[in-house]
């Protein structure tokens, strides 16, 4: 089944709590941000994991040690994934899954950004990246709903892997991502909404998940 994933990027603790358990009954997961874990500390994601399964977005990109102490931060912290970004190369993303497995945890590869920077580097080896991420061992990827042609090239390349995309709502996304992705991230246009629940509970009409 798709999923509907809040990106929950506020920076207060209490506000990230609230808006969670309003919304708990219209997401299926949460991602966690800098935003809210350097502003509310790691913590967080503890209590938010008692409403929702947590991803950590901590787009590791490091080398291979340090991203694996990141990863395990992330994971002793409560979170059932972790967002790695794919350009790093093989050694770091066969380090952040091997962490991962040791907690039963996922692993998700940043294919190419939404934002339109993506486009000047990240494109150009988006593909690659899903080769790398596959042999790896990566559970899934996270690509672009503001780049349909791209997003279906990368479906195209990921095979069985899940797809998780981001960029519907204040990035201007297209809401057809929804026929390649497997869960669709949606941050502002529910937690800056005047009404989260209702907003989340729209757009998973509107998206038909
Ligand atoms: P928003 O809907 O407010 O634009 O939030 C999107 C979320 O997805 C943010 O947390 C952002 O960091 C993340 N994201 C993204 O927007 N584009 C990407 O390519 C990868 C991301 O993780």
């Amino acid at each position: 089944m798709k999923q509907l994933i809040l990106a929950l990027d506020v920076m207060d603790g209490e506000k990230a709590m609230e808006i969670a358990k309003k919304v708990a009954e219209h997401v299926d997961r949460i991602k966690v941000n800098y935003p809210l874990v350097l502003s509310a500390g790691v913590g967080i994601m503890k209590r938010l994991s008692e409403i929702k399964p947590v991803i950590a977005d901590f787009k590791i990109a490091d080398v291979p040690y340090t991203s694996s102490l990141i990863a395990r931060i992330a994971f002793e912290n409560s979170a059932e994934s972790v967002i790695v970004h794919g350009f790093v190369g093989s050694d770091t993303l066969r380090e952040v899954c091997r962490v991962a497995e040791e907690f039963g945890g996922k692993v998700y590869a940043v294919t190419e950004l939404s934002s339109p920077g993506g486009e000047e580097f990240m494109s150009a080896v988006s593909l690659k990246i899903v080769e790398k991420a596959k042999e790896a061992g990566c559970h899934g990827l996270i690509a672009p709903s503001t780049r349909i042609e791209r997003l279906r090239e990368i479906r195209k390349a990921a095979g069985d892997m899940e797809i998780l995309c981001p960029g519907i709502g204040a990035q201007k996304g297209s809401i057809e991502a929804v026929k390649y992705a497997d869960g669709i991230i949606v941050g502002r246009g529910i937690y800056a909404s005047g009404n989260p629940a209702e907003e989340a509970r729209k757009l998973r009409r509107v998206l038909k998940i």
